[in-house]
């Protein structure tokens, strides 16, 4: 038994925020079934392809343990079985630009009236405002929510994260805002809409930002490091280059191998709490009674050197042998890992959180499975669905039709070609 096994899902959803979403609901045990257009389906399953004619790795890793259907919803059968669909389903997840499901004829109002238990989830660019009709995608989200003026070094331009945190993180805030709404309905027996603006979940992520934006007003912000450096503050939360969030600082430093590793490096955190254990560590005890050093106040206009000096220390080693070095001193640090080195880590393999899975047409690929474990509710990652692949299956086994009528439907072209193997069957 999975936590949502029972809950069906009505996926609308393409590209990466939505499919984020749907596919963390899969892993707890949801039905996810997705809805594609006949011939083309989601958009990424031809994006960024590393094999001709086989689905991206943008699609399969964002997928998993989904049915497919084909279905031309904007024809008349269609949208038959798209109402038939929504009368079988608790949740409808989409991610269109807005008004497309308005314009389908499947907005909440017509859907709260076909099943007024649906809980009907969207992702959108901005929330209702002056920007709630614009298209959105993740580096729009960044910049308008408040990440790219917060990140980058101060003498450079605004930077986008790799970290997708305007569709991952946007699709991870709308499953938590589904399975609430799933919660409530268990007291209130209705459905409900859940909206989740890609614009909201950066501003969410950049909180601790906007916490320094209200500290600025009462004087400058000690921890960044241009205080040390004597540069003064603007108006707004300046980007603060790898200087630690958390008020200590903290810097990224060159490790063994930089010359020509270009991940040879570590994220090193001088602690207040144990500032005597690293200047043990770095060669530096004299410094834990110098009044110049000993107080975290005091090394405020020293951080640079400091930090230059804990690197003369690093580059003796690697980063996993800094790593090593601090761990047992409780010296918090964080070696820069490499994609290579997270896809072949064996404990992410151990646990999941890096699966291989095999495909009928690309073979065996990595993905990243469930980050949320769950004690008892095991995520096992199932491949992405073909193209339609489950269409036929999704007729007869959800919506109750026989297999005449499942033929009708196919001869309607409502649900693109029939498949050859279907058509033989
Ligand atoms: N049958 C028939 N028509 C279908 C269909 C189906 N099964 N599925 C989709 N369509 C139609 C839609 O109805 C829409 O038609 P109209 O515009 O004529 O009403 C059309 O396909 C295109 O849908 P779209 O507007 O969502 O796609 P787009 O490429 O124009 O925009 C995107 C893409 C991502 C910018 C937009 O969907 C968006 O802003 N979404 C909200 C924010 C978001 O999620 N952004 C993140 C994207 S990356 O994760």
């Amino acid at each position: 038994m999975k936590a949502l096994e029972g809950v069906r899902i009505l996926d609308f959803t393409h590209v990466q925020s939505g499919p984020t979403c749907t596919q963390l609901l899969a892993w707890f045990g949801a039905d996810v079934i997705k809805v594609e257009r006949p011939g083309v389906g989601d958009a990424t399953r031809g994006q960024l392809r590393d094999i001709p004619d086989v689905d991206s790795l943008y699609f399969t890793m964002l997928n998993s343990n989904k049915r497919s259907i084909t279905l031309n919803t904007k024809s008349e059968k269609g949208k038959e079985i798209l109402e038939k669909l929504v009368k079988s389903c608790d949740v409808l997840v989409e991610n269109f630009a807005p008004g497309a499901l308005d314009r389908m004829g499947f907005g909440w109002d017509q859907v709260q009236q076909i099943n007024p238990l649906m809980i009907y989830a969207s992702v959108k660019g901005f929330g209702p405002g002056p920007y709630e009709d614009c298209k959105v995608y993740e580096n729009v989200a960044q910049c308008t929510g408040g990440a790219a003026s917060t990140t980058g070094f101060l003498d450079g331009p605004p930077t986008v994260t790799g970290a997708q945190i305007g569709d991952s993180g946007t699709g991870l805030h709308l499953a938590l805002g589904i399975v609430t709404a799933l919660f409530q309905r268990e007291t209130t027996g209705k459905g409900q809409r859940v909206l989740a603006a890609m614009q909201d979940g950066v501003l969410n992520l950049c909180r601790v930002k906007l916490r320094d934006q209200q500290r600025l007003q009462h004087g400058p912000l000690k921890e960044y490091s241009q205080f040390g450096q004597g540069i003064p503050f603007g108006e707004a939360t300046p980007r603060a280059g790898n200087d630690s969030g958390g008020g200590q600082p903290g810097w990224i430093v060159k490790c063994k191998g930089w010359e020509t590793d270009p991940d040879a490096y570590v994220y090193f955190i001088t602690q207040a709490a144990v500032w005597g254990s690293i200047c043990d560590l770095i060669g530096k005890p004299e410094w834990k009674d110098d009044p110049g050093y000993a107080k975290p106040e005091a090394r405020l206009d020293k951080i640079p050197q400091i930090f230059d000096t804990i690197e003369q220390w690093t580059k003796t080693k690697t980063k996993l042998e800094v790593m090593e070095a601090c761990n047992p001193l409780n010296i918090p640090c964080g070696p820069i890992l490499s994609m290579k080195e997270l896809s072949e880590e064996p404990s992410l393999r151990a646990t999941g959180t890096v699966v291989e899975v095999d495909h009928p047409t690309r073979g065996k690929y990595l993905t990243v499975g469930n980050p949320i474990k769950l004690s008892d509710s095991p995520s096992e990652v199932s491949r992405s669905p073909l193209l339609g692949e489950h269409t036929s299956e999704i007729l007869t086994q959800v919506l109750g039709l026989s297999e005449d009528e499942v033929q009708e439907t196919w001869a309607s072209g409502a649900l693109g070609e029939m498949p050859e193997q279907a058509a033989a069957e």
